[in-house]
C-alpha cells in the first residue's frame, strides 16, 4: 500500500524499519484507508450454468452425501478478485456474500446441523426435496425461495427420484470477518419434527395477511415463499409501468415484522419484460443474481455480460449496472440476494444513478465466461 515515490530514501528506510516491528506510517498510508470510493477487491463476475452443470455431475459421481460421507455436495463461486484470501473463508463471491449449487440425490440425507452464518436457499430443479428448519419440514419446489436464518437447525432430505439441486446463499465472508463463526452438529441423524409439515407457508397461503398471533415479531413466521404466489405478486406490478432501473422486483419479507425474510440476507424476485433495458445505477451493497428464467446482459462497468437461464453473476459494491432482457416475447425473471439489510444495520448504504447518455454505459468489452 506504500507509495514511495514522494519520500526521500532517508524516510523510505524509516517505513521499512517501522514495518520490520509492526507498526505501520499513516502518513505514507492515510490515501489507502480513507479511499475517495469504495476499492472493491471482488470484480464483476458471471458463472456459466453448463459448467457449474458439469462440476456438480463430477462430484455426483466421486462423493455421497450423508451421515458419515460428505456433509453436503455444493460447489461454491469464488470471486477471482478474492481468491488470495484462501484459505481464510475462501474469499467469497462478494464482500459479504457466497452463493453455492448444492444437489442432493435420490435417497440421500444431509445431516442437521446450525450455523452463526445466515443461509437462503432459491430452488433451480428437482422435485422431491424437502429442507427440515428449527422442527418444521419444508418442502422444495423450483422457484420457490426458502430462508434458514442464522443458527437454525437445518437438514434437507431427497425422497423423490431425481436430483434437486439449488442455490444457497450465506453471509459467511461477513462471518469470517467477523470472526463469530460458531458451528453445531445435531447429535442425531434427523432432527425431530415439532409442527406439522409445511406449517408456516399454510398458515400463510392468502399472502395478504397475518395470524394474529405472529403479531409478535417471529424470527421465522415463513419459512417456504412459494414460486406461484412470487409470480402473482410480479404479475400484478406488470399491470403498471416497469421501474426504470430495476424492471418489475419484489423483495422477500417476513410477514410477522415486514423486515428482510432471512435477518442479514436480503433476497429478490425481479422481472424484466421483453426487450426492457435498464437504466444503469450503482450502490455500496452487493448482489450475487441467478438467473432463473430467459436471455439477456448486463453492463457491469463497461463490460457487457451474456446470461440465459441457470446462470450466476456477481455485481460487487459500487459498480456501474444496467439489466437487459435480449427476448422480444418472453420476461426474464432474475433471483438475486443482497446485503442491503448489513449495510443498512451500519448506515452505509448509499446509491448513485448514472445520469450521462440517457442512463446507458458505453459498452467497451464483452465478458468471456469459464465454459466447461
Ligand atoms: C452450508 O452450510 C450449506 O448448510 C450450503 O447447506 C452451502 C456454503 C458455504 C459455507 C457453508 C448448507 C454453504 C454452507
Amino acid at each position: 500500500m506504500l507509495s514511495n515515490q514522494q519520500w526521500t530514501k532517508e524516510l523510505q528506510d524509516f517505513h521499512e524499519e517501522l514495518e520490520a516491528v509492526n507498526l505501520g506510517p499513516l502518513w505514507a498510508s492515510i490515501s489507502a484507508f480513507n479511499s475517495v470510493e469504495p476499492i472493491a477487491k471482488p470484480v464483476p463476475y458471471l458463472w456459466k450454468r453448463e459448467l457449474i452443470d458439469d462440476k456438480l455431475d463430477k462430484a455426483k459421481t466421486l462423493l455421497e452425501v450423508g451421515v458419515g460421507s460428505a456433509e453436503r455436495r455444493a460447489v461454491f463461486l469464488i470471486n477471482p478478485g478474492m481468491k488470495d484470501l484462501k484459505p481464510y473463508g475462501w474469499g467469497g463471491t462478494t464482500q459479504t456474500l457466497y452463493a453455492a449449487v448444492q444437489a442432493v440425490n435420490p435417497g440421500e440425507l444431509a445431516p442437521p446441523h446450525r450455523h452463526t452464518s445466515a443461509a437462503l436457499r432459491f430452488v433451480m430443479k428437482g422435485r422431491g426435496g424437502y429442507g427440515t428448519v428449527d422442527g418444521e419440514r419444508i418442502t422444495f419446489e423450483p422457484g420457490d425461495y426458502l430462508i434458514t436464518p442464522d443458527w437454525s437447525w437445518h437438514e434437507h432430505i431427497n425422497e423423490g427420484e431425481e436430483p434437486v439441486i439449488w442455490m444457497d446463499c450465506l453471509d459467511t465472508p461477513f462471518i469470517m470477518a467477523m470472526n463469530v463463526s460458531f458451528t453445531e452438529f445435531y447429535p442425531e441423524r434427523r432432527q425431530p419434527l415439532t409442527v406439522p409439515d409445511d406449517f408456516s407457508s399454510r398458515r400463510y397461503q392468502g399472502g395478504m395477511v397475518r395470524p394474529v398471533s405472529d403479531r409478535q415479531p417471529k424470527n421465522i413466521a415463513l419459512g417456504r415463499y412459494r414460486w406461484d404466489l412470487t409470480k402473482k405478486a410480479l404479475d400484478g406490478l406488470s399491470e403498471f409501468d416497469p421501474d426504470p432501473v430495476e424492471g418489475y422486483a419484489v423483495e422477500y419479507i417476513n410477514p410477522s415484522t415486514g423486515r428482510d425474510a432471512d435477518g442479514r440476507l436480503g433476497a429478490w424476485m425481479q422481472k424484466l419484460p421483453p426487450k426492457f433495458h435498464g437504466r444503469a445505477h450503482r450502490h455500496v451493497h452487493t448482489n450475487v443474481y441467478h438467473v432463473y428464467q430467459g436471455r439477456g446482459y448486463t453492463v457491469m462497468n463497461g463490460v457487457r455480460f451474456d446470461w440465459s437461464a441457470g446462470d450466476f453473476f456477481a455485481v460487487p459494491s459500487w459498480t456501474w449496472h444496467e439489466h437487459v432482457n435480449l427476448s422480444d416475447i418472453q420476461d426474464a425473471y432474475l433471483f438475486s440476494t443482497n446485503d442491503i439489510p448489513m449495510m443498512e444495520a451500519f448506515h452505509f448504504e448509499r446509491q448513485a444513478d448514472y445520469l450521462e447518455n440517457d442512463g446507458h454505459q458505453e459498452v467497451v468489452d464483452a465478458f468471456q465466461p469459464i465454459m466447461p
